[in-house]
C-alpha cells in the first residue's frame, strides 16, 4: 500500500510546551504516536520542519507515491503561495488540518491559503484532530479508490 504522508510546520515542534490555552498539552512525538495509530497497516511517514523549502521538497517527494497527504502548515498557511503550489500539483487527496479553531483566532490567523486546494479542512479538535484527519483521508483515499 502507498503512504500517507503527515506534514507538519513552523514551531509545531515544540507544541506541549507553550500557550497550553490554545495548543495545548500533547506533544508532536505524543501526536504521531496518535495519529500512526488511526492507520493500522498503513505506512505513515510522519514529518515536521521550520523550514518552507524542505516543506515544499516534502510535498514533491510525496507526489506519484503517496496515497494523501494530511498537513498542518502553521504559520504558512497564510503566507506561502509557495507551498499552495506545491500542493496543487500533488495528484491524491489533502486534508488540512489546525489544532486551534482559526476562525475564532485575530484576523491574520483566519483565512488559510491551503484551504483553496485541500479536500477537506479540521479544526478546532485539538490534538484530536490528527487521527481524525488520518481517518478521513484514508475515507478520501479510498473513495478515490472505487471511482
Ligand atoms: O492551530 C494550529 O494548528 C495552527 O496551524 C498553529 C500555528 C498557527 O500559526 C496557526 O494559526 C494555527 C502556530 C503553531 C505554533 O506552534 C506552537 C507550538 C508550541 C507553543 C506555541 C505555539
Amino acid at each position: 500500500m502507498k503512504p500517507i504522508v503527515i506534514l507538519n510546520g513552523p514551531n509545531l515542534n515544540r507544541l506541549g510546551m507553550r500557550e497550553p490555552e490554545i495548543y495545548g498539552t500533547t506533544t508532536l512525538a505524543e501526536i504521531e504516536a496518535m495519529a500512526r495509530a488511526a492507520a493500522p497497516g498503513v505506512p505513515v511517514e510522519f514529518r515536521q520542519s521550520n523550514s518552507e523549502s524542505q516543506l515544499i521538497d516534502w510535498i514533491h517527494d510525496a507526489t506519484g507515491r503517496a496515497a494523501g497527504i494530511v498537513i498542518n502548515p502553521a504559520a504558512y498557511s497564510f503566507t506561502s503561495i509557495a507551498i499552495l503550489d506545491a500542493l496543487k500539483m500533488f495528484d491524491g487527496p489533502i486534508v488540512e488540518l489546525h489544532i486551534s479553531n482559526i476562525h475564532r483566532r485575530e484576523p491574520m490567523y483566519q483565512r488559510s491559503l491551503m484551504s483553496a486546494t485541500a479536500s477537506a479542512v479540521i479544526v478546532g479538535l485539538g490534538a484530536r484532530g490528527y487521527p481524525h484527519a488520518v481517518r478521513a483521508l484514508l475515507e478520501l483515499v479510498g473513495d478515490r479508490g472505487r471511482s
